[in-house]
């Protein structure tokens, strides 16, 4: 189950007409394709879509999931949008709710183990190395865990475990984390387990149904075998204009372990179709991402431009993420911002903050989807 509907309402402008899992990384890619992709290179062939909020560009962009091999007879992917019923059908509340108001769907596949996932984080992850620690612990909930740097900890759910790693506590968003081992928002649980915690379990209209807030702590308060999977590589949630902002840069450097070239665990995307992109005579390029579709003209340093980018004579950009469809026009330079996709900005703007950051995300211009940047604008 992928949970794809939240608001993102901490990405600003960028989630303004989209869901925050269709939004643009690394130029190619929607922030769901990690995630799809994931469940394609785990043998995973049945995938329900939660989506919620702005679902339109996220259901067109998912389709009939052939971009991820999801297209499969079996099973394949699903969109879920919030329904109970002729009567009880209303917006789910938290990730716990979503998925009860949906339980109709897993209960026609009645599966052994439940995958719950979420659809704004950036990582390669190979889920079935996760279902098998699962079943060797005889574990009836397993939450992926990732270290973080300390400071960062209390955005995410705080996991205490023992030396078997067993979790003996688990707290959702402490102001002050006790640790810096943090639950991914990753989940299995043992199909019995699932329908016991969202459907017998007496339902709490009062609580906020959510995996962090509700359901895990709650089943860690009934004795239920709890674990803790190491997830050892690269995971970004990439929920904050920092974190995105950071997350897309991380790729630009060399010997990135996202390494979104890898052969062997691709990321599939549903791009659409565009010729190659153009690079002009008096264009320079230096360290930067770009994809097809495009047509450079300027400068364009230590950035990623989407697809179909129009960058015109003169144009300067620098340490900034360019998305999909944007027009650049000539003379205007760009530095540590991020252009919403389909956005134009006009001839000899400025836009962006010079100078020196720290931390090195600091400081950063955001500019709304198909926004209207006129001719001479400083921002
Ligand atoms: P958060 O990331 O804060 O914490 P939340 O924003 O509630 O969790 O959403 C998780 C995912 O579910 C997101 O992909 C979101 O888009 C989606 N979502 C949210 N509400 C939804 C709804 N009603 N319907 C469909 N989809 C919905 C969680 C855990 C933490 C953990 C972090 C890791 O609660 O414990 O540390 O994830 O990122």
């Amino acid at each position: 189950m992928l949970l794809a509907g939240g608001q993102g309402s901490r990405l600003g402008g960028l989630t303004r007409n989209r869901a925050k899992p269709a939004v643009s990384f690394c130029g190619k890619y929607r922030i769901i394709d990690f995630t799809l992709s994931n469940c394609t290179n785990s043998n995973i062939n049945t995938v329900g879509v939660l989506i919620q909020y702005k679902p339109f560009l996220l259901n067109s962009y998912i389709g009939l999931g052939s971009a991820w091999d999801l297209d499969n007879p079996f099973g394949g992917v699903h969109i879920l949008p919030p329904f109970l019923g002729e009567t009880e059908g209303s917006w789910y509340n938290g990730t716990a709710n979503a998925v009860y108001q949906n339980y109709e769907f897993i209960d026609y596949y009645d599966p052994e183990y439940v995958i719950i996932l979420s659809g704004d984080h950036v990582y390669k992850m190979d889920y079935s190395l996760m279902l098998k620690f699962h079943k060797e612990k005889n574990a009836e909930i397993t939450l992926a865990a990732i270290q973080v740097p300390r400071e960062e900890a209390s955005r995410f759910g705080i996991l205490t475990i023992d030396s078997e790693d067993r979790v003996t506590k688990f707290t959702e968003k402490p102001a002050n984390p006790e640790s810096d081992l943090v639950s991914m928002g990753v989940y299995i649980f043992n199909g019995p387990t699932l329908k016991q915690a969202l459907i017998t379990d007496k339902a709490d209209y009062l609580s906020q149904n959510d995996f962090g807030k509700n359901i895990i702590p709650n089943q860690l308060s009934t004795g239920k075998r709890v674990f803790a999977y190491k997830f050892q590589g690269y995971w970004r949630d990439v929920g904050t204009i920092e974190s995105y902002y950071q997350a897309n840069m991380e790729s630009l450097k060399d010997g990135h372990f996202l390494n979104i070239f890898d052969p062997k665990f691709r990321i599939f995307s549903n791009e659409d179709i565009f010729p190659p992109h153009f690079v002009g005579s008096a264009a320079e390029i230096e360290n930067s991402l770009i994809c097809n579709g495009c047509t450079v003209h300027g400068k364009v340093s230590n950035s990623i431009l989407g697809a179909g980018v129009y960058v015109g004579e003169g144009v300067e950009i620098k340490d900034s993420i360019i998305l999909p469809y944007v027009k650049l026009h000539k003379g205007s330079s760009v530095y540590r911002t991020i252009i919403g996709e389909n956005a134009e900005v006009m001839g000899n703007c400025s836009i962006g903050a010079r100078g020196e950051f720290a931390p090195a995300y600091e400081g950063i211009t955001v500019i709304e989807d198909y926004h209207l940047i006129t001719e001479g604008t400083v921002i």
